[in-house]
């Protein structure tokens, strides 16, 4: 499973231990003092769910696991799978809370920090310039990308770096304006791309910027013809795509987008809407149980206010509904 447990004389020596088996970002769940040494429990960063498929069909929530029960309801109520659930129960086992029996107080946040533990994020994407120099937000229509590509240009921005606006959404005339009145109001040089030969053109007169965000036209995952052609015009940019999903998407349909956008190579997830749902957690665990990683979560229609960079304890934190900062 997913946890490891590290015993050693110091904490330094323990702690030294668990970065040597699970790297630099190992998430430490429990740290705890035995009368010869120091036991710590962590679990590795890119810890992951196994496949449902493989997920096996065991009862979820045995007897020995009763007192995970009142956290586990709350958060499939905020919409989380049975899947990833039953994943953080197993690895709750491997911890000193007192399973068999709810009110153990230390128990939400170790929950919380187990499945922080199950989310990547992708911090990089606003620090790591070169990997996503060139970056096209995709995804369904009306999830918000042009939103989103607004406030992400505005942080750059205010980060100091260069940027230019691209977009490839010429499907409607007022989308080109919203975006070029919006490209004139940060001050940051605007350009329309029909084709793949345009958009290269376009990247080389910006080869000294520092960003370029690339705008596209929302695709449904069900029109089998348009995503082949998006794929061609990235591919000639050599982009890499940050794809929005509404949060309060339901499963089935996180599965279909998932899958059709899937041969763009989703290198981040930007979950949009968050405001506008109460059970993100269809979302969250779609992305979850696929390994991909959450960049952003944008809370509002406000431009550049309403974005914020995904935090896994935070999510974590909302679907265990308890606070951050509570006692382990
Ligand atoms: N409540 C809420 N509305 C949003 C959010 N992001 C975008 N919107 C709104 O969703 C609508 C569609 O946004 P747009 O960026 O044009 O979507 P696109 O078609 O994917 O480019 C607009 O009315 C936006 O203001 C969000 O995080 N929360
Ligand atoms: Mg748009």
């Amino acid at each position: 499973m997913m946890l490891k447990r590290f015993q050693a004389k110091t904490l330094n020596d323990a702690l030294a231990a668990v970065r040597a088996a699970c790297g630099d970002d190992a998430l430490v769940v429990e740290t705890r003092a035995l009368r010869d040494g120091y036991l710590v429990v962590a679990a590795r960063a890119e810890a992951a769910v196994p496949p449902r498929d493989q997920a096996g069909s065991s009862t979820f929530l045995s007897k020995w696991t009763r007192g995970f029960q009142p956290l586990a309801d709350k958060a499939a109520d905020f919409g989380l799978s049975t899947n990833v659930l039953r994943a953080v129960e197993k690895a709750l086992l491997g911890t000193r809370v007192d399973l068999s029996r709810p009110g153990d107080p230390a128990l939400p946040m170790l929950a919380a920090r187990v499945l922080a533990a199950l989310i990547h994020t992708a911090p990089g994407l606003e620090t790591a310039v070169a990997t996503f120099r060139t970056l096209a937000v995709v995804g369904p229509t009306g999830v918000g990308k042009t939103t989103t590509l607004a406030k992400l240009a505005a942080r750059a921005k205010d980060r100091g770096e260069k940027v230019a606006i691209v977009t490839l959404d010429t499907y409607r005339m007022a989308a080109v304006e919203q975006l070029r009145a919006f490209a004139d109001l940060l001050a940051v040089p605007f350009a329309v791309a029909f084709t793949a030969t345009d958009l290269r053109r376009l990247l080389q007169e910006f080869a000294d910027y520092d960003r370029i965000l690339v705008d596209t036209t929302g695709k449904s995952p069900r029109d089998r013809d348009a995503l082949p052609l998006l794929e061609g015009n990235l591919r000639a940019g050599k982009a890499a795509t940050l794809l929005c999903l509404a949060a309060g998407t339901r499963t089935r349909d996180c599965q279909v987008v998932l899958d059709a956008f899937e041969p763009l190579g989703i290198d981040a997830v930007c979950l949009t809407k968050w405001d506008e749902t109460v059970a993100p957690g269809e979302a969250v665990a779609a992305i979850v149980e696929r390994g991909l990683p959450l960049s952003h979560v944008c809370i509002g229609q406000e431009v550049p206010a309403d974005i914020v960079v995904a935090e896994a304890m935070a999510v974590a934190t909302a679907a265990f509904d308890c606070e951050q900062g509570a006692r382990a």
